[in-house]
């Protein structure tokens, strides 16, 4: 199939495009290296040195033999690149992978709210009304999160993206209506996903726009088996206070001796996925579009929920470490339960890795081969989500 992967420069989007590439899939990577200039803003790098993008797929020809092309214009201000890429290129699928995606990021000032907002919003709805404007019957494939549900303590099994309600007419008669799951987002940049889903579902309701949303967890680890082919094919590795996420902070904390930054007593449940399953995934739900239509499908991408804490001291005794409990700079429960159904990944074929020691190890090493290029300085999440949260942190309450 004629794929275009927009975002196929970040941590998900780049091993995904080899992985469908490797899969005999065309791929066509757009981007517009945001993601690379907020390392500069951040003064910060990828723990692993990753390649410029022309030189990565220089490589992977050089390697496989397969040629992925590469557009560079910003989804959420070029309108007309868009729609000229999507005429020219006419792909049967489109996987969205291009948004900002770091929670801290998106609360850390005004401007970052606002930046958030404004590319999220207007690069999902510029990439739907392009779709309809350019006449495709493309399978749109969005990367959306687990965190749209929200954090409740309530002992349920997470539906994948409905919920069936009854309520009663002026008459007390019973009605039934499926609706989507209620959302409450814990930041701007969740927020921004729980608004994508009305986008989604007014251009399937309105156009018949061919849409699956992934609900993915938090994604841990960093290789895949086509990025390991050649060290010029190396995906990114955050580690940083922003856009780090924990379980891989917590690996290249252990890896330098840095105590693990638990935040409170790290009673938050969140739900993950390694990398390796994040691109078997989005090819599964590539491959499976003549499955959908004018109803969003949602499937939630996750494969295991482990508790922070839970998660800190398997790091701790597996490769040892001091686990440091920090201030918590995010508004969130102190504790929560978590668990989600997964059944229609399971379905189209995905056998889960599970988080085990072997992985862990495999993260580690790669920490420890690049643990020069680690400013320790921003490893710290300075990210506070409201002023009581900075006074605290400050010890002023
Ligand atoms: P990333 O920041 O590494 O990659 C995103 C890519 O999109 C970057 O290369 C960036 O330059 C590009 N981009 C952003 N805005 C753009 C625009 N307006 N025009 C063109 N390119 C643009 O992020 P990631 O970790 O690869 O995440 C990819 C997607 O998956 C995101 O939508 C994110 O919300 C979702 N997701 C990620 C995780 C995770 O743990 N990393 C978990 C769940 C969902
Ligand atoms: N946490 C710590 N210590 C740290 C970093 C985080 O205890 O050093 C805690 C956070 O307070 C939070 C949890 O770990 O309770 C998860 O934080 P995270 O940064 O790993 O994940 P999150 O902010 O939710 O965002 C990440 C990705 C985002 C994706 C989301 C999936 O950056 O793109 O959408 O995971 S999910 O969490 O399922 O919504």
């Amino acid at each position: 199939m004629r794929i275009l992967i927009l975002g196929g420069d970040g941590f998900c989007g780049w091993p995904s495009a080899l992985h469908l590439s490797a899969h005999e899939h065309q791929v066509t990577i757009v981007d517009s290296f945001v993601r690379r200039r907020i390392d500069d803003e951040l003064r910060v790098q990828s723990l692993t040195p990753i390649s410029t993008l022309s030189e990565r797929v220089r490589a992977w020809s050089e390697v496989t033999g397969r040629r992925i092309d590469v557009v560079e214009f910003d989804l959420a201000h070029e309108y007309d690149v868009l729609l000229d890429v999507l005429s020219k290129v006419r792909p049967e699928v489109i996987v969205h992978f291009a948004e900002q995606r770091a929670a801290p990021y998106s609360m850390k000032s005004p401007e970052l709210k606002r930046y958030t907002v404004d590319n999220n919003l207007n690069a999902t709805h510029n990439l739907l009304a392009a779709v309809v404007q350019a006449g495709l019957d493309a399978h749109v494939v969005h990367l959306g999160t687990m965190g749209v549900y929200g954090y409740e303590s309530v002992p349920v099994d997470l539906p994948e993206g409905y919920l069936t309600v009854s309520y009663p007419d002026r008459d007390g008669h019973l009605h039934s209506r499926e609706i989507l799951y209620p959302t409450a987002p814990g930041s701007v940049y969740h927020l921004t996903k729980s608004l994508d889903q009305l986008l989604f579902q007014f251009y399937a309701r309105n156009d018949g726009v061919r849409i699956t949303d992934l609900h993915q967890g938090i994604v841990w680890g960093t290789q895949t088996d086509e990025t390991a082919l050649d060290s010029r094919l190396i995906n990114r590795f955050d580690y940083d206070g922003d856009f780090g996420t924990v379980l891989n902070r917590f690996l290249v904390q252990a890896a330098l001796g840095h105590p693990l930054t638990v935040h409170g007593t790290g009673g938050q449940t969140r739900a993950f996925i390694n990398i390796r399953d994040t691109v078997r995934c989005i090819r599964l739900a590539a491959e499976s579009g003549d499955a959908v239509d004018g109803r969003v499908r949602v499937m939630n991408q996750v494969t295991e929920t482990h508790r922070v804490s839970d998660l800190a001291r398997l790091v701790a005794e597996t490769i040892g470490a001091r686990i440091s409990e920090v201030p918590n700079p995010r508004a969130e429960a102190d504790e929560n339960l978590l668990s989600a159904r997964n059944d229609h990944l399971l379905g189209l074929g995905l056998e889960p890795t599970r988080l085990d020691a072997g992985l862990l190890q495999e993260s580690v090493e790669i920490a420890q081969k690049y643990a020069d290029r680690v400013d320790v300085s921003r490893i710290p999440s300075t990210s506070y989500w409201n002023s009581a949260r900075r006074s605290s942190a400050a010890g002023g309450d």
